[in-house]
């Protein structure tokens, strides 16, 4: 079985991506190798983020047999010209909890109308091969900006996006559900066509 290294000190996602690639890959994360950094994210789109992240573990797995795979996400909304996008983790501040982010993004949505608050979740998933090959994937999933807290699973925005063609939003889904039809979903799953190639 082929081990994939996670680049993300997000438990939530790494829980997820997990899932998504849990009896055909080994995927182990950062905490499960010992790495404890702070990656500055510093690129201007999700793919340049992305790509950040997994190169600054490769110095953790020269000479290992280890693919390294990261994913920069986040919530696009037309209204808001595709804010808080590259930056939705720390959309209210740095190092605010996700219920900042979210009172902040129904706070400026506050008089938006129905037919105004389309938006879009994004993820690019990074991946660096052993032999230094580096590939992009992203997956991207329409839907519209909730006017309160609808649901209480998953994680950050979950409870304010209402996914598209199954009219819910992600937090009124269980993890399996999600799974199946989620940004994050999308890119790992042309992620996975590459990687058992
Ligand atoms: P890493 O960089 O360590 O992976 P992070 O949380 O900082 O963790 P990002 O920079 O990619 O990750 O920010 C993504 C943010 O977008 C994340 O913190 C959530 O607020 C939001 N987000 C991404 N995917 C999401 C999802 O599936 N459901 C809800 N919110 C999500």
């Amino acid at each position: 079985m082929k081990t994939i290294l996670l680049a993300t000190g997000n438990q939530d996602k790494a829980k997820e991506i997990k899932a998504l690639l849990d009896n055909v890959f080994d995927v182990v994360t950062m905490k499960d190798f010992g790495i404890d950094i702070d990656i500055i994210e510093d690129g201007q789109t999700y793919e340049e983020n992305a790509l950040i992240k997994v190169r600054a573990l490769k110095p953790y797995v020269q000479g290992k047999d280890v693919i390294i795979m990261g994913d920069d996400s986040g919530l696009s909304v037309d209204f808001l010209e595709g804010a808080p996008g590259i930056y939705s983790a720390r959309y209210a501040g740095e190092n605010v909890d996700y219920d900042a982010n979210n009172q902040k993004l129904l706070e400026v949505m506050k008089e938006v109308p129905k037919e105004k608050r389309g938006a879009a979740f994004i993820s690019a998933i990074a991946i660096i091969f052993p032999d230094g090959r580096e590939l992009t994937f992203r997956g991207e999933v329409p839907g519209t900006i909730a006017f309160d807290y609808c649901g209480k699973s998953g994680f950050g925005y979950d409870p304010l996006f209402i996914h598209r063609s199954t009219g819910r939003s992600y937090a009124e889904m269980t993890k399996d559900e999600k799974n199946k039809l989620s940004h994050r979903a999308a890119a790992v799953a042309k992620a996975k066509t590459v990687l058992l190639d």
